[in-house]
């Protein structure tokens, strides 16, 4: 039941990104993240590695207060632009590989997305 609803409200995020305030839960609320997600927080990629299927789409959503940005360090995908609060980004991956990417503004952020 409720999970119908959270991949409901999934959905509607994934296409308009104007409903985020529907699924932020109450401060401290240890919702697992969603498949294929990295959040932004306390100047950390989590999860650091995140692992997907050929051809999934990715999206970081920063929840600091800070700017962030996701870059490829190899140039293997497009950059972000500089993502405010719960900005998101998103990317889909179609070739397998290791790719890894960092933060410009916070270079000692960095995380891997394998593609397999
Ligand atoms: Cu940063």
């Amino acid at each position: 039941m409720s999970r119908r609803i959270v991949h409901a409200a999934c959905a509607l995020l994934a296409l308009g990104g104007g409903m985020a305030t529907a699924i932020a839960g109450p401060a401290g609320h240890a919702a697992s993240p969603a498949a294929n997600q990295i959040e932004i927080r306390n100047f950390m990629f989590t999860p650091k590695t995140l692992t997907v299927p050929v051809g999934a789409k990715v999206t970081w959503i920063n929840r600091d207060e800070e700017p962030h940005t996701v870059v490829s360090a190899n140039g293997q995908f497009a950059p972000s632009r500089a993502l405010d609060s719960n900005d998101r980004y998103e990317t889909r991956f179609s070739k397998p590989g290791t790719y890894t990417y960092y933060c410009t503004v916070h270079p000692f952020m960095t995380g891997t997305v394998v593609v397999k």
